[in-house]
Parts: C-alpha cells; structure tokens; sequence
C-alpha cells in the first residue's frame, strides 16, 4: 500500500484462474520463448500475461504482456528437455518460478486445458516439434534480406524519392522504403493522400528502377464516414465487430471514429484480402500490419464485443489473441490471389503460429541503449518461439537517437533476420546520413558488410522454413 502512495504500479497477481496448472520446479530449470518478451533470454523467476498489447512506453523488463502472445516454452534441465504449448488463446498467465522457486504457474481465464508437450534430443528437435504442429515461415523475397529504410514519415512523394536519392548517391546499399500511415487520405485504409502522393503508381514504378520495393502500413480500423466505400461496404454487408446489442462496436484510433473488420469471418477476410490484392496491383511489394492487437484510443474493448467466428458467435475475450493472426491469414491469403510472387508481410500482433502467415518486428522500442541490448534476448526468444523472422527497430523507434547510437545498432542490426532502420514522427531523423561522417562511414560499412553476409542469411532461411529453427 505505502508503495502504491508513492505512485509506484503495485500488481497484486491474483493466482485464482479458471484453469490452474502447477509444475513442480527441480531447480536447474532455465526457460527459454515466450515470443517477444523483454528481459534476459532465460526466463526463470519472470511473470508474464498473453493479453496482446499496445504499450509504447519504454518497454523494461518488468513488462508482463507486449503485442505478441506465445504461450510456448522451453525448459532446458541439466538432464533433459521439452517444450510445452499452452494451447489456450484466452489471457494466459505464467509465473515461472517468480512467486515461489518451487513450482511454475499457468493459469487461463477460460477455454480448455489443452497443453502440448514435446520432446527431444536437444533444444533443436524441441523447437522442430512445436514448428510442425503450429507452423514455419516461408522463404522470403530474397531482397527482404537486405537493408530497409524507414520513418514515420516519408510523407510525400517528393520525401521519398529524396530519401531514395540520398542513399544511392552515398552508396548506401537499401532494398525497401516505406509508407507509415500519412501516405493514405486522412488514415482512412485503402486510400491514398493524391495531395501528398499524386501518382503512386509512377512513384512506385520509379523507386523500383532505382532498385527499391515499397512496403505499405496497412491498419485494421475503418473510419466511419458517409461516402467512404470501405466503411459502407463493410457496414452494409455485417463486416464489423458488433457490440452486445449487435450494433457495430466503434471506437478511436487515428482516423478517428472507427470500425473493426471481424477477420474471424471468412466473407471478411476474403473481402480485406482482395482490397489488399488492389494495393499489390499498384505495385506496393510488402505489407506491415499495424494496430492490429487491436489498438483502441479510447479505452479498451469491452470483453462481451462479439466475433462471428463463422456463424458460432464468440466473445472478444475469447479472440483478442487472435485479432492479428486472422488478419494475417486474410493479408496472407489474399496476397496469393493476387500476386504469384513470394510475400513480404510484417505484423505487430499475434498469436503462436503467426509465422505461417507473416514475420514480425518487436514494435515500438526507444533510442536507449537498454533497448538495444534488449533487443538481442528479444529476437532470441522469438526465434525460439517459431518466428524467427524478426527485427528491432534499428537506432530506436521513440525518444531521439545520437550518432554513437545509431552506429552501435546498425552494427548489430546488420546481424538481425530483419534489418530495418524505423523511427518515430517527433524524434529527431535517423538516417545514416544524419550524424556526420564519422557514424555514416560506420553504417554504410556494416550495412554493405550485410550484404556480403546475405548468400549466407538466404541458407538459414530457407532451412528455418523447412524446420522452424531459427536464423539468430
Ligand atoms: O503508424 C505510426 C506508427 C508506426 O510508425 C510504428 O512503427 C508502429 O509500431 N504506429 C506504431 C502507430 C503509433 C505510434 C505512436
């Protein structure tokens, strides 16, 4: 009590679930996955909670939900190994050793006590056993080894096309630029800003020469508005979650007042996946879902907002986990109907088995020297969850990054299966151009270095996409 006077967050953990598990500990147990929580790679003595969220505050390592839920992991003992996954998309609940050095604790608030165990020789055939129950990544486009340029934002066209000029003219060898959210016309999905990008097209067309792919934010949330086709066909057709009433659930993010498509319903997501096949027809070459725990501006879902789940009505809180995944299986799906090339798609959020339909980043992070060096623990236990296709945001997406720091994380990013340098609209430009000469000829070294590394990174993906064992 007297620490929570002083304005420190007390969580009285409440270990009274619907579904309790309990593992005694023999006590050289060291755990390894658990997606993509922070912290060091062993996460003995850590407490976490599978809630999908959107937490752009620093995350340190107390931080018990981030985007991703992955109830899967690995216990290394001195004399054996085995994976378990905790088959339960429900908020989940592990306390590995934390309250009590004894036992381990999982706890769900509902659903089934289904678990899987799996065993092996080593850690590897652990991991190869989870991976084909729930999934690997594909082969990626060879070009989304290479180096990736960001921002939030290149916010027209003439930004971009300068972005793209300047690394060419210092050699900078990049492979995708991308759109964050100002390329649409007020946020709304599936629209373009004509203002700010009058022929994407062209502009599209014209990057590629220069030997650059374009990757587009897509969010989930559709402005409502009269007139805008997105939200009237989505409303007219029952494409939208629907509160208890059965009246369409909105809420605010960026473009406002907006609905959610219910990509538990497969009318949606064919519908979302063939107005995404329109921006491959444009030429866009990548898609990075973001938003999609789903983020919410104003207060959280309520729990009773109801999903069809083709036809068997289920409840948010039943699906909140899942929310990424199906809009992954609609961006993955629709994606193939309209392209015959290998796809390149980022998510935020998900759920274990995301890595069939997408690879990931960990979101937003901060130009923080912790950060950097949590970043490392953070692609580790990714990979060790089945999604080894991952990266931070290279220099730290929020606060403002220095030259020394943007050197130190282009050195290590150029070793991360994802490597993109992203930073966020208020903070200062984090280029590689934009601190001087000295931190320039360091990331150019290590991005070219990259590249040479590339004939190398292609074999371990595609050996992760035949075993799910990961690149890093
Ligand atoms: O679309 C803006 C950002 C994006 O740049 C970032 O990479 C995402 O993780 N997005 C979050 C929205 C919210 C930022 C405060």
């Amino acid at each position: 009590i007297l620490a929570a006077q002083e304005g420190h967050e007390v969580s009285l953990v409440d270990k009274n679930h619907k579904i309790e598990i309990l593992k005694a500990m023999q006590g050289d147990e060291c755990f390894y996955g658990f997606g993509d929580k922070t912290g060091s790679l062993n996460k003995r003595g850590c407490e976490y909670e599978m809630w999908n969220t959107n937490n752009p505050a620093p995350q340190m390592e107390n931080v018990k939900s981030l985007y991703k839920s992955v109830p899967f992991f690995i216990t290394l003992r001195e004399d054996c190994v085995f994976g378990l996954f905790f088959d339960n998309h429900y908020k989940t609940y592990f306390d590995m050793g934390k309250e009590n050095a004894s036992y381990y604790y999982i706890g769900a608030d509902d659903g089934n006590l289904d678990y899987y165990m799996f065993f092996g020789e080593n850690m590897s055939q652990v991991l190869e056993g989870y991976c084909s129950l729930t999934g690997t990544h594909e082969l990626p486009p060879l070009w989304a080894l290479g180096y990736h340029q960001s921002r939030w934002s290149y916010e027209s066209e003439s930004r971009m096309r300068e972005t793209a000029a300047r690394l060419r003219m210092l050699g900078i060898p990049c492979d995708a630029l991308y759109l964050d959210i100002d390329f649409m016309e007020r946020f709304k999905v599936f629209t373009w800003d004509r203002e700010k990008f009058p022929q994407p097209e062209k502009m599209i067309a014209d990057l590629k020469k220069q030997g650059f792919k374009t990757v587009a934010i897509l969010d989930p949330a559709v402005k409502k508005e009269e007139g805008y086709p997105v939200y009237e066909e989505g409303a007219e057709n029952g494409y939208f979650l629907k509160d208890k009433n059965g009246e369409i659930y909105y809420n605010k993010v960026w473009a406002g007042v907006s609905a959610y498509p219910d990509f538990s319903k497969k009318s949606v997501r064919d519908w979302w996946g063939d107005r995404e096949g329109e921006m491959l027809d444009q030429g866009l070459e990548g898609i990075l879902m973001d938003m999609n725990e789903p983020s919410t501006f104003d207060g959280l879902m309520p729990l009773d907002v109801v999903f069809d789940n083709d036809g068997s009505p289920t409840s948010h809180k039943e699906m909140h986990n899942l929310y990424g995944n199906l809009m992954g299986k609609a961006v993955r799906e629709g994606w193939s109907r309209a392209s015959t090339k290998r796809p390149f798609i980022v998510t935020r959020a998900c759920f274990a088995g995301m890595q069939k339909y997408s690879m990931s980043w960990t979101g937003d992070n901060h130009s923080i020297w912790v950060m950097l060096r949590e970043s490392v623990a953070q692609i580790c236990s990714m990979g060790l969850s089945g999604m080894g296709f991952t990266g931070a945001d290279v220099g730290g997406y929020g606060s403002d990054c220095s030259g020394e720091l943007l050197a130190r994380w282009t050195q290590l990013g150029a070793f991360y299966p994802y490597f993109r340098n992203h930073s966020s609209r208020p903070t200062r430009h984090q280029e590689p151009w934009r601190f001087g000469d000295e931190t320039l000829r360091i990331c150019r070294e290590y991005i070219r270095l990259r590249y040479r590394l590339i004939p190398y990174y292609y074999d371990l993906f595609w050996q992760m996409a035949q075993t799910g064992l990961p690149v890093v």
